[in-house]
């Protein structure tokens, strides 16, 4: 029996990586029976006599597990968001940052077509670059198809561990990672101008090994489910937030109707910027207004 970690899962097939060779693995059968699907990142035991007819039989705990992208053991969320085509959204920025908080996942906000962009534009990103990393987040400006150095401050901040590359279909994640590790060469889409999005090129979720850390490209997905996340918890996912909540008048204020909001009125005077206020009431909304989950009734 031999340790392992999936990299790479097709058609029934897992493909586990341990010592610089890959098994071609299957689940075994009683792994339906227990409800124990294998995802891209979980560590297996596994026994195998060839490299083509392995045999899958256990899956370690897991840190953590995404839906979407589906994967495990995260460390590192890499939110790919181009500039233009598709369009800049701070929501989805900021819904993604959530979705990566709420999950024990550190997030990377690494924005593609800056080339495209004139001035304005650009002055424009640097400015949500500035609130970002204000906030606590790295914010980098891709300078494709030039220089490396927002390659090199990718690679970087990534370290070490897993990283999953998340973000809308066209945006640009399998091109990244191509400049990254040019002998992949991952095919990428066309821009397609008509829809301004493109046309989901990558189709699997595969982990690639780039320096010191595996790298996962994604299909792409334009929304991201905030299912597990209960409101009252949802102020901690904003760092701006958190920052000041010590001077809300009241402990655990939501920043909504409270009086003496700290919050609000650190929006007011534009100390925190009143697009994350609208999204923090977007998602608030979203959750409060959802329907109760289905709850399994005792069989009588
Ligand atoms: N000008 C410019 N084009 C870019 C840049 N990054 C990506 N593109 C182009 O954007 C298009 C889409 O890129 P992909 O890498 O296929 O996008 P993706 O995020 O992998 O898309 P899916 O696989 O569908 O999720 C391609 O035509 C790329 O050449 C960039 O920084 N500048
Ligand atoms: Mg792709
Ligand atoms: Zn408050």
């Amino acid at each position: 029996m031999q340790k392992g970690q999936v990299r790479k899962a097709i058609s029934g097939f897992y493909y586990v990586y341990v010592d610089g060779q890959t098994y071609q693995t299957r689940g075994r059968g009683n792994f339906r029976v227990k409800n124990m699907a294998p995802l891209i990142g979980d560590f297996v035991d596994f026994e195998s006599d060839n490299l083509t007819e392995g045999v899958l039989l256990d899956i370690y705990p897991r840190k953590n597990e995404l839906v979407r992208p589906t994967v495990a053991n995260v460390d590192c969320g890499v939110i790919v968001m181009s500039a233009i085509e598709p369009d800049f959204s701070s929501y989805l920025v900021d819904r993604f940052l959530v979705y990566l908080e709420a999950n024990n996942i550190s997030p990377i906000i690494y924005v593609t077509k800056i080339d495209l962009l004139d001035e304005t534009a650009k002055a424009d990103m640097l400015e949500y670059k500035t609130y970002y990393e204000s906030i606590g987040y790295k914010m980098i400006l891709s300078d494709y198809p030039a220089g490396a150095s927002s390659l090199e401050a990718l690679v970087t901040n990534i370290g070490k561990g897993m990283a999953v590359f998340m973000g809308q279909s066209g945006a640009g994640k399998s091109t990244l990672l191509n400049q990254l590790m040019p002998e992949l060469d991952l095919q990428t889409g066309e821009i397609s101008t008509s829809l301004g999005r493109g046309r989901h090129t990558t189709r699997h979720v595969e982990l690639h090994p780039v320096g010191d850390a595996l790298i996962a490209d994604t299909p792409g997905f334009s929304t991201i489910d905030l299912i597990d996340i209960e409101a009252v918890d949802l102020p901690s996912f904003f760092p701006d937030f958190e920052a000041l909540r010590d001077q809300c008048r009241f402990g655990g204020c939501m920043h909504i109707n409270e009086p003496n909001c700290r919050v609000k009125e650190a929006v007011a005077s534009g100390e925190v910027a009143p697009y994350r206020y609208e999204h923090y009431l977007q998602f608030h909304e979203e959750i409060v207004g959802r329907k109760p989950m289905y709850i399994k009734k005792n069989k009588r």
